[in-house]
């Protein structure tokens, strides 16, 4: 059978952290098991590069986009083969291969006349990419829940894509296909909101030039949703490529709760209006949540450095803890305590101790060699039956794209395991001779356990299979899914070794040592941004900087962020609007002495004239305002 997967196109805006990297290792983890089950699998990924937040965050940091994307996807592409990620494909937005099949795909839409031209008004929010109707705002900020961050107002040509002529189709196909959109709380959230009515979709740009253009209409860039979700189709050489007629329609495209709306609602109808047949599944899976409860995220400041965690814990134990942490359709808690504690107790002590007392057992009571079984008691048939349940329950459970119920089925096996050393205690039965044969089956079961173990964590943790193989004779019995319920196939004689603990134990102390003086050290250097390109001495003197004397200060209605300043600078009094609300109350400024760009060009903010900008320094979360001490009086010049 063939199995397509995929990944959300993450955007090269910044390195890959935990949250991103829970997607593709569960998605990793899918495919791994099904190629272990002899499918055919394509397991795709990429980067999304399109996106207007792309040309800001490149200018911010001095660099032209192309730079700046092909050194932050030169890290995802590390981190992924860091973390053992078997994907089969890596897309990027900006390849020539996925550029002209958006273009012909736009041609075509627009051709059947699905997609038409006109001018969009509206409002933008470009943390998001997403477009968002006046209606729909919160408080004038983006509706999303988790982003609130202001949206710029764009009037602009555009095109635009006729959903609303498949709202219907595209409601009735959700209702005769129940597993289209999982888990079951999302879909019933995407049926409210299609009945809701969809409006036509803005689907170009025309106030930058970074993206794929519209190949007509040369002025207008492809709107990036419809550019990135395209990548599906793309990757496989769409319409005539080998791999498109084999691998398509997608088996899961396995996404987060923030962008189901885009991959249930906005692809299907274009795959629709393509006259393509949809995917099998959407499964949006919830977030990592911070200790403190707010999503890891690069923006919220909350992220830790991918690279650092795998140098300090390794790539098996991050996968597991990710995987094991994510409950099914909600969020997950993400905190290194939590990891290390796991890594202790779970890999350590269930896993990384039954590999070492058992290993060793046979070592001492039957000279490092797999003995020969005698016949099976009903602890032995017990074992074996339930290997056979969990490996069912593995299998039903990823289908249903939960790793962490099918890693729970894995850690009941554990159990038993361990528990079935207590019951035999082998140490008992060295003492007897008459009872040699019963010591025999019992090693015998242990070493061909930890051959069934190798397998139910391959998926998961594809190293596992790889420590256990030297220990246990150098055969690689680990990739064939289906030995998992198959016993006596490790061949007496086989000899075998102690090793190293494949899962070493985190020494609580020193790490929260190390921890400690990580933070310090971070705190010094923390998040400085990247020096701009040089200037010469004429160019900033072409900056006019002035002592002003805060007069008077207030809130800016209907705003948090928003002061209202007069400030008097020599003899003129200006206004000034400036966002240091968050960070200073009126009273905290007036009569404080500030610096002015004073022949900034005026601008309007919330129908407030601003004659300049204040200067201040900002780190992390705070923000200070440069302010002076003596006695220089207003209007001073800073040079
Ligand atoms: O949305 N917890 O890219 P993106 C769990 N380019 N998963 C998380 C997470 C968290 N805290 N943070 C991010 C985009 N993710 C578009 C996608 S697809 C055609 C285009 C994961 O870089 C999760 O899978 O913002 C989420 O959907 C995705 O990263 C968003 O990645």
């Amino acid at each position: 059978m063939k199995y397509y997967i995929t990944t959300p196109i993450y955007y090269p805006n910044s390195s890959p952290h935990i949250g991103t990297a829970y997607t593709t290792i569960a998605a990793d983890a899918m495919a791994r098991l099904r190629r272990m089950k002899g499918d055919d699998v394509y397991f795709l990924t990429g980067t999304d590069e399109n996106a207007q937040k792309i040309v800001r965050i490149a200018e911010k940091a001095g660099m032209d986009p192309h730079t700046y994307v092909d050194e932050i996807v030169g890290k995802f592409r590390e981190l992924w083969q860091l973390l053992n990620i078997s994907n089969d494909d890596f897309i990027r937005t900006t390849e020539e291969r996925h550029a002209k099949v958006v273009q012909n795909i736009f041609d075509r839409l627009f051709e059947q006349g699905d997609i038409y031209k006109s001018e969009y008004e509206g409002w933008y929010c470009t943390p998001c990419e997403t477009f968002w109707t006046a209606n729909r705002l919160a408080e004038g900020k983006c509706p999303n829940p988790d982003c609130g961050r202001e949206v710029e107002l764009l009037k602009e040509e555009s095109y635009f894509f006729k959903m609303s002529k498949y709202q219907d189709k595209l409601l009735q196909y959700i209702a005769e296909n129940p597993e289209f959109i999982q888990p079951v709380s999302r879909r019933n959230e995407m049926i409210k909101f299609i009945e809701g009515g969809l409006e036509d979709l803005c689907v170009s740009r025309t106030t930058f030039k970074w993206g794929i253009k519209v190949p007509f209409d040369p002025k207008h860039v492809v709107y990036v949703w419809l550019d990135a979700l395209i990548n599906y189709v793309s990757a496989l050489g769409y319409p005539d490529g080998e791999n498109y007629h084999k691998y398509w329609p997608a088996d899961v495209h396995f996404i987060g709760k923030d962008i189901m709306r885009f991959h249930s609602i906005i692809w299907p109808i274009i795959l629709m209006a393509l006259g393509i047949p949809l995917p099998k599944k959407v499964f949006g899976h919830g977030w990592f949540l911070s200790r403190e409860g707010g999503k890891i995220s690069k923006s919220r400041g909350n992220v830790q450095d991918s690279f650092e965690l795998l140098r300090r814990y390794g790539s098996d134990p991050i996968r597991y803890f990710l995987l094991r942490e994510m409950q099914y359709g909600t969020d997950g808690t993400y905190s290194e305590d939590d990891l290390v504690e796991r890594l202790n107790s779970d890999l350590a002590n269930d896993l990384g101790n039954y590999v070492s007392r058992t290993l060793a057992m046979i070592v001492k009571y039957n000279e490092g060699k797999v003995p020969n079984p005698g016949s099976d008691t009903e602890l032995e048939k017990e074992l074996k039956d339930l290997s056979v349940r969990v490996k069912n329950s593995v299998e039903e459970k990823m289908l249903s794209c939960d790793p962490a119920a099918a890693l729970e089925s894995v850690w009941q096996f554990i159990s038993r395991c361990n528990k079935y050393v207590d019951e035999t205690a082998p140490w008992n039965l060295a003492k007897d001779p008459a009872k040699r044969e019963r010591l025999h089956t019992v090693l015998y079961t242990f070493a061909d356990s930890l051959r069934i173990l190798g397998i139910l964590c391959a998926p998961f943790m594809p190293g596992v299979p790889e420590k256990i193989k030297p220990l246990l004779g150098g055969e690689d019995f680990f990739g064939d899914w289906e030995q998992a319920e198959k016993w006596n196939i490790i061949q007496p004689g086989t000899v075998i070794r102690k090793g190293e603990p494949i899962f070493p134990r985190i020494d609580v102390a020193q790490y929260l040592a190390e921890l400690n003086a990580a933070q310090v050290s971070q705190e010094k250097s923390q998040d400085l941004a990247p020096t701009k390109e040089e200037i010469s001495i004429d160019d900033f003197a072409k900056v006019d900087l002035r002592v002003v004397k805060v007069l008077k200060a207030e809130k800016v209605e209907k705003t948090d962020k928003l002061l209202k300043l007069e400030v008097e600078m020599g003899s003129e009094i200006r206004t000034i609007v400036s966002g240091i609300a968050q960070h200073y109350s009126p009273e905290e400024l007036v009569g404080k002495k500030v610096i002015l760009v004073a022949n900034l060009k005026p601008a309007k903010l919330r129908g407030i004239v601003s004659q300049g900008m204040i200067l201040a320094a900002s780190h992390d979360r705070e923000l200070e305002v440069l302010a002076l001490e003596k006695e220089i009086p207003s209007g001073a010049q800073v040079k």
